[in-house]
This record gives structure tokens, C-alpha cells and sequence, in this order.
């Protein structure tokens, strides 16, 4: 009989969610950064392997709500934790023990799930004996991690084809790479205030043609984005449409354009439209 379910990866902010995720599938799906809250929707990666499929989701990371974007970031984190067959709750090893998953996520009791407890960044910090701890940068110890997790999932067929590494749909990740880019190439908090939309996806063109649009929330954070002479965003379209390219495989023009959308993460219809939804 083969095993089939999901799997949350679940944790504080910058902990390294989006790594192992990564690492688990194989693939550059979820946007990582050094910076803390790079994640903002939920990711779905799958990784079939002998009598098992996996179904993983990346998760916002767990905070404290600050604003009406943080409260639908906690609120999809909350979602994903409430839907999975299985939690697994990451904690950076060198921060070890990890407090409860209930107090951390601010649960009124201990979630449904049963909870796989999982120390990452395993290559910065020194063993301890009887944890799973695992590296997404080196790889150590992702077996065992899947094991445990094996162990959890149902009994049942398989929900999609072996082969599938992703569920969501190729805008999706085009935005998010854009996001990924503006981490990247953007100072301080400014990346906190990029959103990016996808206006139009050509998939029949050669290269595929794909506009989207950057935005922020002040004029002042338009000018820095742009750069000097258009220098930043041409350099930050450039990383973008390589990891696009990336995982769709084909060549592809990125028409990107940078946009205010005043204050928008802190106002209702602004996320709503941007796809972060409250409820
Ligand atoms: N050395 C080391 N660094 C790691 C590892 N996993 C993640 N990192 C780094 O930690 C930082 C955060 O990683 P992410 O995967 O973006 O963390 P996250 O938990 O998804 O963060 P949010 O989405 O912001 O909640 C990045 O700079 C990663 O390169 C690891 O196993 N070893
Ligand atoms: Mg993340």
C-alpha cells in the first residue's frame, strides 16, 4: 500500500522553511533570503519517492502581526498548519530546545496534527543527541527527516503524477521570483514594500512573454527602485527572469514595470488584490 499526504513546514520567521523545501522537492520553488518573512504565501512542493508521496507546503513564518499584510501572512500559516496530515515544526539547532509549537503560534490548544519536530541549519551548530536535525544547504539529514514523516502520512493512493514537482501555476512563481529578485538587489526595508503582480502571461510566445508589475508603496521607494538611468530595476529584472527561466524551462521576456500602490500592506482591498487575502 503507498502513503500519500501533507506535510506543513512550519516555524518562526527565517528559519529555514523555504531552504528545505527547496531541498526536500529538488527544486528553486519557495523564495529564500537572509532576510527574516521573504515568505508571504503558502508553497506547495512534491516529492514522490519509493511507496510515498509527499506533499509539502512552505509556510509564512510565525509572528507577531504588526500590520494587515502580517495578519494575512500569520492567518494563511495558521490555515496550512490547520489543513496538514503532518506538522513538521523547524527550529534552528542552534537555538535548541524549541519552545512549543502552540505557545510559539499563539494556539489556543496543541494542534490536530501530529507534530515532527525538526532542527535545521544542522551544519551551523554542534550535534545533540536524539534530534532530527537536518541542513537544506548541505542535504544532511533529509532521509531520516523523511522517514519520521513517512511514518505519519496515511495509507493511500497517490493525489498527482509522480513526475509533478509543483501545483502551483507558473504566474504564481514569476511574481514570486520577482519578489526573490527584490530581496536580493533591494536595501533594508525596502523589499518589505515590493509586491508584484502578473499582468499577462504568453505562454505560446517564443520567448514567452510575461508583463508584470512591481510595487511599492511611495513615490521616494518608485525612484530608489528604478535606479539611476532605470540601472536597478534592469538589474533586478535580469535576476528575476533567469529564475524564471529556470524552472519554466524556456526562454523568456520579463516586461516589468514599477508601480505605487500606496500603503498597500496595510490596506484591505490593496491585499485582497495582490492575492494575500485576510480571510
Ligand atoms: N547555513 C545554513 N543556512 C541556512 C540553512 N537553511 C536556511 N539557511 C539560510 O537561512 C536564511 C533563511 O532561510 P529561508 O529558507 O528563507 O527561511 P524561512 O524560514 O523560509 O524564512 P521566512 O520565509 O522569512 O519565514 C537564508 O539566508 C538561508 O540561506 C541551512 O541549513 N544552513
Ligand atoms: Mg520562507
Amino acid at each position: 500500500m503507498t502513503r500519500c499526504g501533507t506535510v506543513v513546514l512550519a516555524g518562526r520567521p527565517n528559519v529555514g522553511k523555504s531552504t528545505l523545501l527547496n531541498a526536500l522537492v529538488g527544486e528553486h520553488l519557495a523564495i529564500v533570503s537572509p532576510k527574516p518573512q521573504s515568505t508571504r504565501l503558502p508553497v506547495v512542493g512534491l516529492l514522490t519517492k519509493d511507496d510515498t508521496q509527499y506533499i509539502f507546503t512552505d509556510s509564512p513564518g510565525l509572528l507577531e502581526p504588526e500590520y494587515k499584510l502580517h495578519e494575512a501572512m500569520r492567518a494563511a500559516a495558521l490555515r496550512a498548519i490547520d489543513d496538514a496530515e503532518v506538522i513538521a515544526y523547524l527550529h534552528p539547532l542552534s537555538e535548541y530546545p524549541a519552545p512549543p509549537l502552540a505557545s510559539l503560534a499563539g494556539l489556543a490548544r496543541a494542534p490536530r496534527a501530529p507534530v515532527v519536530m525538526v532542527y535545521t541549519k544542522a551544519d551551523l551548530a554542534p550535534a545533540h543527541p536524539e534530534t532530527l536535525a537536518v541542513s537544506g544547504t548541505t542535504g544532511a539529514g533529509l532521509d531520516t527527516m523523511l522517514a519520521a514523516l513517512r511514518d505519519r502520512l496515511p495509507e493511500g493512493p497517490f493525489h498527482y503524477d509522480p513526475d509533478e514537482l509543483a501545483t502551483q501555476p507558473m504566474r504564481f512563481f514569476a511574481a514570486e521570483f520577482v519578489r526573490e529578485a527584490a530581496f536580493e538587489q533591494l536595501h533594508e526595508e525596502l523589499p518589505y514594500s515590493v509586491a508584484c503582480e502578473i499582468d499577462e502571461f504568453r505562454e505560446g510566445a517564443e520567448p514567452v512573454y510575461i508583463r508584470a508589475v512591481l510595487y511599492v508603496e511611495r513615490d521616494s521607494q518608485k525612484g530608489i527602485v528604478i535606479g539611476e538611468g532605470g540601472r536597478t530595476i534592469k538589474a533586478l529584472g535580469a535576476a528575476a527572469r533567469a529564475k524564471i527561466e529556470a524552472l519554466l524551462g524556456q526562454r523568456v521576456f520579463l516586461d516589468l514595470h514599477v508601480k505605487v500602490l500606496p500603503k498597500w500592506r496595510r490596506d484591505e482591498p490593496s491585499l485582497k488584490r495582490l492575492g494575500y487575502a485576510t480571510s
